[in-house]
């Protein structure tokens, strides 16, 4: 991409209403515009980084057996009705009547949905185990949205839900999703540790939420150190050996770390004092286990191997997606801008341009674009007819991990020069050892 031909409103100021560092760098950075409190727009390079975080979730809930479907955000009432939580749902719930004088409302989560379509088509055990999971944009009518993407109104969730046979096949699909998880965040350069939680409105005694820690975090943690260790990497998991994914949860979660709504302060002083941590930590996601509690109130029953008919065993799943963006940019930021992992960054690299309109360093940047896309990598090229300063206060804020610049003087001597946004080490090399590394790096992500 060009920039001359992009979309990118960048600020200059700081806006007087973001509190934390990632609603202002989304701001800033020309990702994101408000339209109402907690419903944002979503700029070129804000959506970018979303559809790169939406296919990191896809492909690893492909991996896990999971499949895509896609429900609507509008949805009956009656369906609300059926399971209860019509009434219970509160304030939260955004209710529309159609001209017809119908309820409908704007989704908050699809669990009754779900169980609809299953009760449709799904009569045997032969079936089973399913697991159906969307990304869809959710509507919940905070109380105080706030910090941009972090709480919004309107948000992207993807949402998955398990069918299962029995209670063992059911958490064996709570560890799936899980491990699954594990694997997105550590996609996405972060580390979520997953912690015993309340269920809330979702219902079920079983769940864990998923928190990055940060001080701008809107969660009460409470966690033994060690934990933070812990990294999944690149292991094979097998997402049919319940004994391998069984293990593998047993070890992220054996060691003690827990939100507000579970602590247990006697449990917590047995840690070694220097390993008992208490902070703040962002909540990306959160998995329930909950038995029958849809299918029973909804009627979704299969024929056991036996001949008789039992409701169905159930679980949901969820990850921020949305939220996702402001989580990472408050793991992963500078006093100058956003610093993106290389798993989710809108554009790979850029290319600076030092001198536009010299016929040898414009020649040198479309030769560096080119060749780069003949690889597959998309690089944002700052052809602007701009100060050097600017270029960089640009490509700094925005985060691309990795630029290249381009002048005269290097091109003198055979070189540009690639810099990487994390730690700010720059190395001269010809442009084909550019391309080279550049390629290199993205190979694995
Ligand atoms: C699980 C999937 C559920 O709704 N039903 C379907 C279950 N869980 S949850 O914990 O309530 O939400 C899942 C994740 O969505 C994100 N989230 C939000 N993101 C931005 N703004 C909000 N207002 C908001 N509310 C929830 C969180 O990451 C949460 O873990």
């Amino acid at each position: 991409m060009r920039l001359t031909r992009y979309f990118l409103p960048v600020l200059k100021e700081n806006p007087a209403d973001a509190q934390i560092v990632s609603h202002r760098f989304m701001l800033r950075a020309g990702m994101i515009k408000q339209q109402a409190a907690g419903i944002y727009s979503w700029l070129p390079l804000g959506l970018r980084v979303l559809r790169r975080i939406e296919a990191i979730v896809n492909e690893e809930q492909e991996r896990a057996g999971h499949i895509p479907l896609l429900m609507p955000t509008l949805q009956p009432a009656d369906l609300w009705r059926e399971s209860g939580r019509y009434g219970d749902y509160g304030e939260e719930m955004l209710r529309i009547k159609d001209r017809q004088g119908r309820d409908l409302l704007y989704g908050p989560t699809n669990e009754e949905m779900i169980t609809d379509i299953f009760r449709a088509h799904v009569t045997s055990y032969k079936d089973l185990p399913l697991t159906l999971y969307h990304i869809q944009w959710k509507f919940r009518d905070e109380m105080r949205p706030r910090f941009g993407v972090m709480r919004g109104r309107e948000f992207l969730m993807k949402d998955g839900y398990n069918f299962d046979i029995d209670r063992a096949a059911a958490l064996h699909a709570y560890n799936r999703h899980m491990v699954s998880y594990l694997r997105s965040y550590e996609r996405m350069g972060l580390t979520a540790i997953p912690m015993r939680a309340a269920s809330g409105p979702i219902g079920g005694d079983n769940t864990h939420e998923f928190l990055v820690l940060a001080a701008t975090g809107e969660s009460e943690v409470f966690f033994d150190s060690a934990v933070t260790e812990l990294k999944l990497g690149a292991r094979d998991v097998d997402y049919d050996d319940r004994t391998q994914v069984a293990k593998i949860c047993e070890e992220f979660t054996t060691l003690y770390a827990r939100t507000d709504e579970t602590h247990d302060a006697a449990l917590f002083d047995a840690i070694p004092e220097e390993r008992r941590k208490v902070a703040r930590g962002i909540e990306v996601g959160q998995i329930f286990y909950f038995g029958t509690k849809y299918s029973d109130s909804m009627g979704a029953t299969v024929v056991t191997p036996d001949g008789s008919k039992a409701p169905v065993e159930m679980g949901s799943h969820g990850i921020g997606v949305s939220r996702l963006l402001g989580a990472i940019i408050e793991a992963s930021h500078d006093d100058k801008g956003i610093i993106w992992p290389e798993g989710v960054t809108p554009f790979p690299v850029g290319i600076v341009n030092l001198k536009q309109g010299d016929a040898g360093t414009d020649a040198a940047c479309e030769g560096l674009y080119k060749a780069l896309a003949a690889k597959g990598l998309e690089a944002l090229y700052d052809d602007r007819d701009e100060r050097a300063g600017a270029k960089f206060a640009t490509m700094d804020l925005i985060g691309l991990p990795w630029r290249i610049t381009v002048g005269p003087r290097g091109l003198a001597n055979g070189v540009v020069e690639v810099t990487s946004r994390r730690t700010g080490v720059s190395e001269e090399m010809t442009a084909e050892a550019a391309v080279a590394k550049i390629v290199a790096i993205y190979e694995g992500v």
